[in-house]
């Protein structure tokens, strides 16, 4: 009935890799990773880059710059960076690699909020890396900001680089932002958002959140293209709601580790088959590289700077 586009987030800059093997990490982790996700049947990879050695996020454009024309000589995934990178970093270091290697897609967080990661701290009992603690519990007193100036800023970079921005939504006051910014002329209409959910500092992951913030974006922003992604397993119940109501659903280790109650995911691969094998329950079909780019009108594989 409908082509869903499958995101698969990587690796993400919030889960650490004591909490799985699995977790890719390497620039050929994740370059295999992408191409794995491709043979799957996802549209989209959305990546992060970390230190090779030690795990840690990294905005080194260099080590997005292997991993990005790696894939591409591989397969013609979609492929969305990241300027969420690491609550820390100075907007320029976030945006640093959208700058210069212009991807078709990278995401965009329409909000400042409180990225409470601490929690995983307390399920963890054994660290590879000295790194890891003191990054999760550092999130109880930080704060991931994104304040009007920087989205403007962050906003000319986009168009810059000509580089579609996925609209990170964690609340429904980022609504309001986004509204803001179309009407200053910063963003440009047709808008492609994506509602992420559970984060602890922005609405929880329940189909009532999520049906209740796509109502309040119809009513603000009029039409736009959409996708769902909830932390842990809510993935695929948010997911599968948000397909049959002409969304698409993102998935990944970024968000969540595991296949099922107890059961790590071995790769991001096992993770889209999943969402795909929900989606072909309902009688969808999962739209392919090509097929996801006139979907969200992207410039095309051959625009990048890589
Ligand atoms: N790492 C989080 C602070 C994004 O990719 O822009 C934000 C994040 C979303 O990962
Ligand atoms: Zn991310």
């Amino acid at each position: 009935m409908a082509k869903i586009i499958v995101t698969a987030a990587l690796t993400g800059g919030v889960n650490v890799p004591s909490m799985s093997p699995y977790l890719p990490v390497t620039p050929q982790q994740l370059i295999d990773e992408s191409k794995r996700v491709y043979d799957a049947g996802g549209a989209i990879v959305h990546i992060h880059a970390r230190n090779p050695e030690t795990g840690q996020p990294s905005p080194s454009v260099e080590l997005f710059r292997e991993v990005a024309t790696s894939v591409k000589a591989k397969c013609n995934i979609i492929q969305c960076f990241t300027t969420g990178g690491n609550v820390e970093w100075p907007v320029a270091d976030r945006a640093k690699a959208v700058l210069t290697l212009q991807p078709e897609l990278g995401t965009f967080n329409a909000g400042s909020l409180n990225f409470g990661i601490f929690p995983i701290a307390e399920g963890i009992k054994e660290y590879k890396y000295t790194w890891e603690k003191p990054f999760l519990q550092g999130s109880e007193n930080g704060i991931f900001p994104n304040t009007f100036k920087t989205l403007k800023e962050l906003s000319q970079l986009f168009a810059e680089s000509n580089t579609k921005p996925e609209l990170e939504v964690y609340d429904a006051g980022m609504l309001n932002n986004i509204a803001y910014l179309v009407s200053k002329g910063y963003l440009k209409k047709p808008l492609h958002i994506q509602f992420v959910l559970g984060i602890m500092g922005g609405m929880m992951a329940t189909p009532g959140n999520l049906i209740f913030l796509y109502n309040s974006a119809r009513e603000l922003l009029g039409e736009f293209t959409w996708s769902a992604c909830a932390s842990g397993r809510h993935q695929f119940v948010l997911g599968s709601i948000a397909m049959n109501m002409g969304g698409h659903a993102r998935v990944g280790m970024e968000d969540n580790l595991y296949l099922n109650k107890g059961v790590l995911a071995k790769s991001n691969a096992e993770l889209v088959e999943k969402i795909i094998r929900i989606a072909r329950e309902f009688g969808h079909e999962p739209a392919t590289p090509d097929e996801a780019r006139k979907i969200l009108g992207l410039k095309g594989i051959d625009k990048v700077n890589f």
